[in-house]
């Protein structure tokens, strides 16, 4: 076998090492079990991708992987049925069966021999999982000559089933070839849930058909900030901004990210978070009106009123539109940062209160997301809201994002309830992550990428049975500073590189010098795919 010539990165570090060193393999998130091997097998125009006869999905997996061939190595592998019997040389094959029965539904395992490649899964899912650890074992540019994979075994399994990330369109909007791209980095990291802001007080972001001023009202504000909003005097550009999703096009970024196995969870805010909603319908709120979407950031006063049955008729008509639009089970119904006062004020709320025998406002709160959770659950989905709904009692069978740090998450696995973990501290994308001079404008606080490599979703307080509730963690990029696709990407990477880390690989060998060094690879990645990421983090080759 030979191993000369200029092969790439992994590939020329390889060639001089036919016993392959692991870290000359830089895959991220790093393989909960990975031996490499010695040889590699390479690409060559002869080479086909076998896939199990009659499998439409393991077909569609095939092509992505022979574009990505033809990206890196130009040479485009025809996908074919795999013939029976023993795999043969030449051949990279992609088949479903347990590997093994530890695994999980996300498991897969990959064997790269001289003579062939298997990818092997119980699941579709799992394959299209394994195809990105192939990705990266191809040079990260088109490569000048013959491409070859280094020989290992690869054992693979996510250590949580929820590894997400946020994005808020709502006080920044971006279009959908934009979401596509970002549920593409998604698949890229092996993350698997998208949780997409659709709503808040300057912007609604969804059509609903029933209510059109949702969008054509409340999707459309008259001026964006100038500046940090701590500042004072407040000043505005007075450019009309908005944006909204059609239906039509939620259904194309749903089946985008269906084909890449990637969930979404749409969030609709309430009762807080709702000032665009209610500038199209001030007749849900408390005191009626008229409101304006906002242009200034932070929390407002006028919420959706608990006291006004319309109100719960009206948010009943929204998700069930909502729900018909998103295959998965589970909706976000936001529930965070909800001031008290006008309900307070209300007399239709303090009447409800009486009549439901409920002590304060944030039981009030309670029995809002308790019926709405009612009625989500009586069309087979369930609820998760930010960790306010905590406040007031839980809802029985909600599921909790704790955010302000991760005691919320911790109360709510006590009391057997699913947490996702997006602490502040550790998962909030819209923090700088370089010195503040040297940054733009963000909302403050300070996360480089040293500590959200160091975030840990299961709190050791937590006994092993209140553990299990832990369904994994999730990063936030709020949009107040981020006016632009490109600084969703600044803000994101190379954090998010991290995070899929934290959230894939077990806890025993995640390693902070061992990932700085794949992460070298990685970078060439990012400016394969032309991303653009922050250099602030820690030195990099330029
Ligand atoms: C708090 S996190 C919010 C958002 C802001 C964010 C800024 C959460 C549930 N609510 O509305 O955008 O802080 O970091």
């Amino acid at each position: 076998l030979g191993l000369g010539g200029g092969i790439g990165l992994a590939g020329a570090a390889f060639a001089q090492q036919p016993n392959v060193n692991r870290s000359t393999i830089s895959i991220i998130p790093q393989p909960a079990h990975l031996v490499a091997g010695s040889g590699s097998f390479t690409v060559t125009s002869a080479t086909k991708i076998y896939v199990d006869p009659n499998n439409e999905e393991l077909r569609r997996i095939g092509e992505m992987l022979s574009q990505d061939l033809q990206r890196a190595a130009g040479v485009q592998p025809p996908v074919a049925s795999a013939p029976s019997g023993k795999p043969g040389p030449g051949g990279i094959y992609l088949t479903l069966r347990q590997p093994s029965d530890s695994l999980g539904p996300e498991g897969y395992t990959l064997s790269v021999q001289p003579t062939q490649v298997v990818l092997v899964a119980g699941k579709p899912q799992g394959v299209f999982l394994g195809l990105q650890t192939i990705r990266q074992l191809l040079p990260a540019q088109r490569a000048a000559t013959v491409v070859r994979l280094p020989a290992l075994e690869v054992a693979d399994q996510p250590r949580y089933q929820w590894r997400g990330m946020h994005l808020d369109v709502c006080r920044h909007f971006f279009p959908v070839e934009f979401v596509k791209q970002y549920i593409d980095y998604l698949a890229l990291h092996k993350m698997n849930t998208f949780h997409w802001h659709l709503t808040d007080d300057q912007g609604w972001r969804i059509e609903i058909k029933k209510y059109p001023k949702l969008t054509s009202v409340g999707g459309w504000r008259d001026g964006t900030l100038i500046g940090h909003y701590t500042d004072q005097p407040h000043q505005f550009d007075n450019i009309r901004y908005g944006g909204f999703y059609t239906q039509e096009q939620i259904k194309e970024v749903v089946k985008y990210a269906q084909d890449r196995y990637i969930t979404v969870v749409p969030e609709i805010e309430m009762p807080g978070h709702a000032v665009a909603g209610l500038a199209a319908y001030p007749e849900f709120s408390c005191a009626g009106g008229p409101f304006k979407v906002e242009r200034l950031w932070g929390v407002f006063d006028d919420i959706f009123c608990a006291g006004n049955e319309q109100t719960f008729k009206f948010l009943q008509d929204v998700l069930t539109e909502v729900m018909s639009l998103f295959p998965g089970k589970i909706v976000h119904i936001g529930g965070d940062e909800a001031p008290k006062t006008r309900w307070h004020e209300c007399p239709k709320c303090q009447a409800r209160m009486k009549a439901e025998n409920l002590k304060d406002e944030h039981e009030l709160q309670s029995y809002f997301v308790q019926r709405i959770e009612k009625f989500v659950n009586s069309r087979g989905k369930s609820i998760i809201g930010w960790d306010e709904i905590l406040e007031g009692g839980l809802a029985p069978n909600a599921a909790v994002m704790s955010w302000r740090g991760q005691e919320g998450g911790i109360m709510a696995a006590r009391q057997q309830h699913n947490v996702v973990m997006a602490p502040g501290s550790h998962a909030y994308f819209d923090h700088a992550q370089g010195e503040a001079g040297l940054e733009p404008l963000s909302f403050g606080g300070y996360l480089p990428l040293s500590k959200v490599y160091a975030f840990e979703p299961t709190p050791k307080e937590l006994t092993a049975a209140e553990q299990q509730y832990i369904l994994g963690g999730q990063a936030n990029i709020w949009t107040e500073y981020i006016p632009t696709a490109q600084q969703v990407e600044y803000m994101a990477f190379p954090r998010m590189s991290a995070l899929a880390e934290v959230l894939w690989t077990p806890a025993r060998q995640r390693s902070w010098p061992d990932f700085q060094q794949r992460m070298q690879q990685q970078y060439r990645r990012y400016e394969a795919w032309g991303t653009t990421y922050s250099r602030s983090a820690f030195n990099v080759r330029q």
